[in-house]
């Protein structure tokens, strides 16, 4: 990774920082070493700090840890002292709207953002606010209502003298930079192909030219220029609903897209729209309803909500035509290394490999040890040669076989994962890794662990965790 290692140095220690979701942009790996292997609720506890309902995870700068929650109306930001846990100042907004939500997702969903002094936070119900290392607010960009079958998500980036948001949504999802010293927008791009997404953007620095930002959407990865946001290129081939943040590694980006029912994909493609129309527009009103579709071509997904995406009842071209996409996308991984001063669809050009078993849903990918990692459901850790794409290892976490939401990360030669009940297995990588604990919280974890030298912090269901070997530091 290009020198994006950030060390910050405190009077007699040296803490590192995990500046936003998974830490070192959006990679979950830190230069640590002395992380806890054997923790719980009873075990390897530095503290315990109760918070408030929420999925974001913590980020550490300096002294500082930044973390958000919700309770009735108010939305919440706290910093902690990071030594302590202690609270050292709260600050909240209240919600003008309250939007609809998967019943996993929640207000606080999206993971602070740090320049290294400021703290930058968004929420789905308000947008996005910074406030200052002393808890004084500094600005405020009211954003949306929002059209999100499942609320959104994805989190606020700090990159230079700049925030950069993603905003996908069923209808009219766009790109965002503001000043990070005002919160006044630089640039809006918008991103037409994309509906509900829940990925949070990556910042690549190619060889050649200037930084870009990274963005999985539906049936692409594309990317744009920070200094302006114009969309430079796109690599078709991910599926229709993307929640996982790709990797930047050494001018090669990884990405994974899960969607339900794209994992065999589709042998027979539907219609096109003036087909699809001619065949079944029963009472020629020139949209698709419910009733005028066969029930044997309508079955992937289940959710007609899904796919009527501006919710009047019928589809219209733009929904059929995602429709029909969505129908013939498959579940991927894949790598690619754009060309030199790539512009527009460079998939031919660009793509690796691709491999499409065990992908995952929400839980991100992870590079480590030069191999590409990825937890599913059920405990499925699969191990992919970054190179070649070719899967080396998939086996079950025995004890840790339920769901998977948080997303992996790595430090001192290990991984660390958390699944949905609270189970954090600690892996030690190789070819034919294996599992060195598995440890139980006994809460549910759907934030990503921060690492540390000496410690790690969990998010569980009710409190923030920070598990160490004792005073390591
Ligand atoms: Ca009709
Ligand atoms: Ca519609």
């Amino acid at each position: 990774m290009k020198g994006r290692l950030l060390i910050l140095f405190a009077t007699t220690v040296c803490l590192a920082d995990w500046r936003g979701f998974r830490g070192d942009n959006g990679a979950g790996v830190a230069s640590v070493t002395g992380l806890p292997v054997e923790f719980g609720p009873k075990k390897s506890v530095l503290w315990r700090t109760p918070v408030e309902r929420g999925t974001s995870s913590p980020i550490l700068v300096g002294n500082r840890i930044y973390l958000t929650g919700s309770k009735a109306d108010d939305l919440v930001t706290y910093a902690l002292d990071r030594a302590t846990g202690k609270v050292v100042w709260q600050q909240s907004v209240k919600r003008p709207r309250a939007e609809a939500l998967h019943k996993l997702n929640a207000p606080a969903s999206a993971t602070p953002a740090t320049d290294g002094q400021n703290v930058y936070v968004f929420f789905g119900d308000f947008g996005l606010i910074s406030y200052s290392a002393e808890g004084k607010e500094r600005w405020r960009l009211p954003l949306g209502p929002f059209s999100n079958l499942h609320g959104m998500a994805a989190s606020p980036v700090a990159a230079g003298d700049r925030v950069i948001l993603a905003c996908d949504q069923d209808t009219e999802s766009f790109l965002l930079a503001v000043n990070k010293e005002t919160g006044k927008e630089i640039w809006r791009t918008k991103r037409e192909a994309v509906v509900h997404g829940f990925a949070t953007p990556t910042l690549f620095w190619p060889e050649n030219g200037p930084e870009q930002i990274v963005v999985p959407g539906s049936y692409m990865l594309a990317s744009y220029s920070v200094a302006k946001g114009e969309e430079l290129w796109t690599v078709r081939g991910l599926s229709w609903q993307i929640k996982t943040t790709a990797i930047a590694d050494n001018g090669v980006l990884y990405a994974t897209g899960w969607a339900p029912g794209a994992d065999a994909g589709e042998s027979q493609p539907l219609p096109p729209y003036d087909q699809v129309l001619a065949e079944i527009d029963a009472n020629n009103d020139g949209k698709v309803a419910p009733e005028e579709i066969n029930p044997t071509r309508f079955k992937h997904g289940g959710s007609w909500r899904a796919i009527d995406l501006n919710n009047d009842g019928v589809l219209d071209s733009r929904e059929w035509t995602f429709y029909r996409a969505r129908r013939s996308a498959r579940n991927v991984t894949l790598a690619v290394r754009p060309p030199a001063n790539a512009r527009g669809d460079i998939t031919d050009a660009a793509v690796l490999w691709r491999n499409e078993r065990f992908v995952p849903q929400v839980s991100s990918p992870l590079l480590y040890a030069g191999v590409l990692w990825t937890i599913k459901d059920g405990g499925i850790l699969t191990s992919i040669d970054a190179t070649t794409g070719k899967t080396l290892k998939t086996a079950r976490i025995p004890n840790a076989m339920d769901a998977y939401y948080s997303s992996p990360v790595a430090g001192d030669g290990k991984l660390y994962v958390a699944s949905e009940a609270g189970k954090l297995s600690v892996i030690k990588p190789g070819q034919d890794w294996e599992v060195l604990t598995v440890n139980d919280l006994e809460e549910n974890i759907y934030a990503t662990p921060a690492l540390e030298n000496g410690r790690l912090y969990v998010r569980t269901a009710a409190a923030l965790y920070c598990f160490g070997a004792g005073d390591s530091k």
